[in-house]
């Protein structure tokens, strides 16, 4: 087996230690085993899955297609697999991470239930020293040294509850969305509350509303929500996609949001208003997220944009036969698309059902938990269950969870006390051998995230090979290189209506972090010219040695 060169001194255990076993970090172990680098992962979960291991709630599914939420870097791969449903189910996607993790063999080199709780930099070794615990007192505690730490930490794993009172005094059954019981939960005869209506919520809602006696809605801010008409694949649309799987690729990978959604017009602002308002219903009957993609402005100018929020609320009302709670459902004061669009599946439909009620919390702030539920306003609401649905400290919280110390001790978290700064969403100066999948200023939750990641793993991997091929022990980003892509994302953002909203893309939901907005939003194939461009410069912005 070849290594990474060794630097004077200790040569460190392995080449490569791989944080996490989602998309990202599975294909990462795939893709540096297979260039004979000597890898070992550790993952929090019981089993790999990230994310899809986490979010296990009823009704949880991904919000783009499966035809596209699935690797491409193996032809043989997306040949032999068959999704079964339009969007892939939580359980169908852990079947099918589970079966790449046996297919390609990574099993013998992921060390399950360990999170890794510190990595901190050897400068004289130009090597990471990498502590592990337990979890649940089923992996290891482990103390290993790597020359290089890839981060595949996902953008939303750190699960966030909020800062109610007494949150810890509830009697009945707490439950979160991002750390659902594998077992599952009954709600029959329950008297339920849900917190949050993001894209857990959303889903989950429905879910529960159909099981339990009586469930409250607690919604701070409507969204905007569009229909996802999920149905079963045919084995005639499963061909036309495999007959050249290639070229599906090709046209995402080409596609703004690593998914080719076919443009109806260039501008919204200047299209027929009645020609306009056909396109939205066509988007609307096709369902999913390509209604975003349906005129070339509909992020970057705000009155196009308008026309489609419009568009969407008047959606609403069609449903909703109650009209104050058709208008408690409707989203005002920010643009489509500046927090994540939600795509649902019954949502709408269940404030029809009688036992359930849609509590708004800008009437009735939620201000404590208490023994036997919550109070809402000037009123108590007693329950059996109660299910947060409260999002993720996004992006970054997943990387500040472990305490990285880079060169001269510098903690991860004093050099992002502002806010993220990083190469490329790859690396951050001052950090050396220190890579991130899908992070910060990458175009991660962005883009269809698969895309994302299998072009971050594939530009280190190759980065990898250049350092072995050239003896190299140390590769770090220049604080230049890196100011100035942090200034390009800061830019790039601001040209679109995306930071006209208190989201998670700019942290607004975590009290205290800093106002950046983390991910890339110049699109997929500007993000991989920019990647090709730096390697093909000789890796320009980055030091190595
Ligand atoms: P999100 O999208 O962050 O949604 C969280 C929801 O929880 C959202 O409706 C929040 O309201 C609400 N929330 C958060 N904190 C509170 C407090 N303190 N009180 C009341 N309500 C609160 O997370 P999801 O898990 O739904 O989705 C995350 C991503 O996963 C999603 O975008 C997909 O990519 C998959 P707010 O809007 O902040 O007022």
């Amino acid at each position: 087996m070849s290594r990474l060169s060794p630097a004077p001194g200790r040569a460190p255990d392995y080449d490569a230690v791989v944080v996490g076993a989602g998309f990202g970090g599975l294909h990462m172990l795939r893709r540096l085993r297979s260039a004979g680098f000597r890898v070992r992962l550790f993952e929090a979960g019981g089993e790999v899955g990230g994310t899809w291991y986490w979010n296990r709630y009823p009704g949880a599914r991904c919000d783009f297609e499966s035809f596209d939420y699935s690797y491409g870097f193996d032809e043989a791969l997306q040949q032999e697999w068959n999704w079964s449903e339009r969007y892939p189910s939580q359980p169908e996607i852990l079947q099918y991470l589970n079966h790449v993790a046996d297919r390609f063999g990574l099993r013998e080199d992921i060390v399950l239930s360990t999170r890794v709780t510190s990595a901190h930099y050897d400068s004289e070794n130009h090597a990471w020293t990498v502590r592990t615990s337990p979890v649940d007192g089923a992996g290891e505690a482990a103390e290993v040294t790597a020359r290089l730490v890839v981060m595949a930490t996902g953008a939303l794993s750190s699960p966030r509850l909020p800062d109610v009172p007494g949150i810890d005094t509830f009697e009945g059954l707490r439950l979160q969305t991002s750390t659902w019981p594998a077992d599952g939960v009954d709600f029959s005869g329950k008297r339920v509350a849900v917190v949050g209506t993001g894209s857990s919520g959303v889903q989950v809602i429905p879910k529960i509303a159909a099981q339990a006696d009586r469930l409250h809605v607690l919604q701070r801010t409507a969204g905007f929500v569009v229909p996802a008409h999920n149905r079963p694949l045919t084995a005639a649309d499963r061909d036309a996609v495999k007959s050249d799987y290639r070229a599906y690729r090709d046209r995402a990978l080409d596609a703004f949001l690593g998914i080719h959604f076919p443009l109806a017009g260039e501008s919204a602002a200047t299209a027929d208003p009645v020609e306009r308002t056909a396109a939205y219903e066509a988007r609307w009957q096709q369902g999913g997220a390509s209604i975003l993609a349906c005129y070339r402005d509909l992020l970057v100018d705000p009155a196009a944009n308008e026309s489609l929020a419009e568009f969407l609320r008047g959606k609403i009302a069609e449903i909703v036969h109650d009209g104050d709670v058709a208008k408690r459902l409707t989203p005002q004061g920010f643009p489509v698309g500046a927090k994540r669009l939600v795509v649902e599946t019954d949502y709408y439909p269940t404030f029809n059902r009688p036992n359930v009620e849609l509590v708004d919390l800008r009437e009735e702030p939620l201000t404590q938990v208490n023994s036997t539920g919550v109070r809402v306003g000037d009123r108590q609401l007693d329950l059996d269950a109660l299910v947060f649905a409260t999002g993720f400290d996004a992006l970054t919280g997943p990387l500040l969870s472990i305490d990285i110390q880079g060169a001269d001790n510098r903690r991860l978290s004093e050099a992002w006390s502002d806010g993220p700064t990083t190469y490329l969403g790859l690396a951050v100066a001052g950090f050396p051998n220190l890579l991130t999948v899908a992070g910060p200023g990458s175009p991660s939750v962005l883009s269809n995230v698969v895309r994302c990641t299998e072009e971050n793993v594939e530009w280190i991997g190759t980065l990898a090979e250049h350092l072995r091929a050239d003896a190299l022990t140390e590769v770090q980003a220049t604080a230049d290189a890196a100011q100035a892509w942090t200034e390009h994302v800061a830019e790039t953002a601001e040209m679109t209506v995306l930071t006209s909203a208190d989201s998670w893309y700019l942290g607004a939901n975590v009290p205290g972090k800093p106002r950046v907005f983390m991910p890339y939003a110049g699109g997929v194939p500007e993000y991989r010219r920019r990647c090709a461009e730096v390697a093909d410069r000789g890796y320009e912005g980055f030091i190595l040695s």
